[in-house]
């Protein structure tokens, strides 16, 4: 499967993030990409390329501009607001909740640190802008070529993920949102309806909103219940569109410990909701946070069940730009990944 690679996602590397009131060292780390890329060199599927350059206002698409304007410059901010945070990552602690003001934009940026985001597990550095916008690149690019390329499908090799960042908010190790942009590439390519289906483990709360009053992208996602796992405060089932977008939203939420048949079940049921709309194309936000040995997440998905969830998705006969999304039993994100392009291809 073609694979578009970003090659700077190294420049995005956390030290830690808050977790229960210490400071842990990150999940999301350099090698996971690392894994998948040599996983794809091993098994001869094929090729890597870089991204195609990439204007930047397309961004704006799917993003707020007051946010896209914050997020490029917020390291330098940091750093402005104390010469020793240059060996920190910047972290928010401060929220506005519920009869807050978010329209006023505050001068002070741990302000807008925290106006921007939802946790304290995205630790922002140096180079979080630079991998961001190289893994957006890698989204639009596996649509160019899926569309105009003549692929069946493509793979966006990348980090830091990005389903959990909205039109205006990171968090959940996310900052651009790949599977967004991806789905925005392909209407703008002449696809009527898109489907965005997220296997990742959590919910896509970032895409979700995203498109939520949108009947021209439909998104289904099959995750932990949002009752007791994050991001908690959105992705139940009864979560389906709003005004124009009313119908073209389909949560699957999970028990913590469902295996792969319940899980497969639950696809059918997403795969059966997108043919049902009539979508022309898809993207999958593929994280395998799923797998049983992953140590943020609790669903029971083993290396084998990936081959089969591919060959599911293939099913579906669609255009399929893949996304990389989560997955943090490191030494076996590689095969759980390529399990699954592997499954595809092979249908
Ligand atoms: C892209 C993606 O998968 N983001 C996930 C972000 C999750 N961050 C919060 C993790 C909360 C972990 N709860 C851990 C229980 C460990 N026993
Ligand atoms: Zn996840």
């Amino acid at each position: 499967m073609l694979t578009i690679y970003n090659d700077q996602h190294a420049l995005h590397q956390g030290k830690v993030e808050m977790f229960r009131g210490e400071l842990v060292p990150c999940f999301e780390v350099p090698a996971r990409v690392d894994h998948v890329r040599h996983e794809l060199e091993r098994r001869g599927l094929g090729p890597l390329q870089a991204p195609d350059a990439f204007d930047e206002a397309l961004l704006a698409k799917v993003h707020a501009p007051r946010y896209l304007d914050f997020i490029a410059h917020a390291w330098d901010e940091w750093v402005a607001l104390d010469a020793a945070n240059a060996t920190r990552d910047a972290l928010p602690s401060y929220w506005p909740t519920r009869g807050m003001r978010t329209d006023v934009l505050p001068k002070s940026f741990p302000a807008r640190l925290g106006l921007f985001s939802f946790d304290a597990g995205t630790p922002l550095m140096a180079g979080s802008w630079t991998a961001a916008r190289h893994g957006a690149a890698c989204a639009w690019t596996a649509a160019q070529r899926v569309i105009a390329g003549g692929q069946r499908s493509a793979f966006a090799l990348t980090r830091p993920p990005g389903h959990h960042a909205g039109a205006d908010f990171f968090g959940g190790y996310c900052f651009v949102n790949n599977a967004a942009v991806a789905a925005q590439a392909l209407r703008d390519a002449g696809v009527e309806r898109v489907a965005v289906l997220d296997v990742d483990y959590h919910h896509g709360n970032g895409t979700q909103a995203i498109f939520y009053e949108r009947s021209d992208v439909h998104f289904a996602s099959l995750h932990g219940d949002p009752l007791t796992d994050y991001p908690y405060y959105l992705g139940h089932a009864d979560e389906r569109g709003a005004g124009r977008g009313e119908g073209f939203n389909h949560n699957l939420p999970l028990p913590r410990g469902t295996d792969f048949t319940a899980w497969r079940a639950a696809l059918k049921t997403a795969l059966d909701g997108i043919a049902k709309v009539k979508a022309g194309a898809l993207v999958v936000s593929l994280g395998v946070d799923t797998f049983e040995g992953d140590p943020i997440s609790g669903f029971k998905l083993k290396s084998d069940d990936y081959l089969r969830m591919g060959e599911d998705l293939a099913r579906a006969g669609l255009p399929t730009v893949f996304v990389f999304e989560g997955g943090y039993a490191v030494a076996e994100v590689g095969v759980n990944a390529v399990n699954v392009l592997e499954g595809f291809a092979q249908k």
